[in-house]
């Protein structure tokens, strides 16, 4: 470690409020909403309040694939939440949400409308409703729900941990870099060791698992994350590497990325998506042309 530190932590913490680093402008260390704001609710039966981060494209690429097997019953309404700009801090989003984070799932097609949030529970809730991309077989369902929670439990130490103080922090520091691409690195060899004898998380069949575990550790390794490819040799991780590239190439996963999406290519960019045809007809390349 090189850095010395001459901070004393207070008796008790007091907050100031701004401390400095991407997203300091949003964060705070209580919760409940901050303004009153309904959400918008769509024709569809699913209503995805959302943005085009891992965690939300989760969501998206789950949607794109029930509906591309067929089930009609997943078609949604995918309506933006700006959180830099603290859309998650609005009544109705924290009504769907105590947590305040994208993504929030409301399903109007039942009895009252039901609210699922924690983007892990809002895939199994979808492949439960539809009986899809989780094993029924009673050894590959622990194996797939295995994997699924060990992504809820591990990205935090690649988002928080890893991705902020390698991209977002203030200043480069050296201990919580070290400490964070030390647990990233060990993480990426879980998955290479994993996937080493294996197509998909859970074997051959295609899962919950893998649409959680890619937005995250398969775009990382392909540099659309934190721009730290070649910081973590991500070359070396060739099993990763094969298992993120064909997953890449799924038409609905190229279909769940567009969704909600902010940045990069226009055409890549469906901000809010109502209908399937959206894809062809309200990329923002079109609607800006259209202006
Ligand atoms: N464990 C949650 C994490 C959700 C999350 O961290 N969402 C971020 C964007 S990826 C967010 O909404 N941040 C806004 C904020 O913290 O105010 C999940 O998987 O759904």
């Amino acid at each position: 470690m090189s850095e010395t530190s001459s901070y004393i932590p207070p008796k008790v913490w007091t907050w100031e409020a701004e401390n400095g680093g991407a997203f300091a402008g949003i964060n705070r260390p209580t919760a409940g909403a901050q303004h009153e704001k309904e959400l918008p609710v769509g024709k569809h039966p699913l209503q995805l309040y959302s943005l085009g981060t891992p965690n939300g494209v989760k969501v998206t690429i789950m949607l794109e694939e029930l509906l591309a097997m067929g089930h009609t019953g997943a078609e949604y309404d995918a309506w933006l939440i700006k959180i830099g700009d603290g859309d998650q801090f609005g009544s109705g989003f924290v009504a769907a949400n105590p947590n305040s984070k994208i993504p929030a799932l409301m399903d109007e097609s039942t009895e009252k409308p039901t609210r699922v949030f924690e983007s892990g529970a809002i895939l199994m809730y979808l492949a439960a409703k539809h009986q899809a991309l989780m094993p029924e077989d009673p050894v590959l369902r622990p194996e797939c729900l295995s994997w699924l929670f060990w992504q809820m439990g591990s990205a935090p130490y690649l988002g928080g941990g890893f991705g902020h103080f390698y991209n977002y922090a203030p200043e480069k520091f050296e201990y919580p870099i070290n400490r964070f691409t030390m647990e990233v690195k060990r993480q990426l060899d879980v998955l290479d060791q994993h996937l080493a004898d294996k197509q998909y998380m859970t074997g051959d069949e295609y899962t919950i698992a893998d649409i959680a575990i890619w937005p995250w550790y398969g775009q990382l390794l392909f540099n659309r994350s934190y721009d730290a490819a070649e910081f973590l040799d991500a070359e070396s991780y060739t099993n990763v590497m094969r298992w993120a590239k064909e997953i890449d190439a799924r038409e609905t996963v190229k279909r769940g990325r567009m969704v909600n999406k902010v940045r990069g290519e226009l055409h890549e960019q469906l901000r809010e998506r109502h209908d399937a045809s959206d894809f062809e007809t309200k990329t923002q390349d079109k609607l800006e042309a259209a202006e």
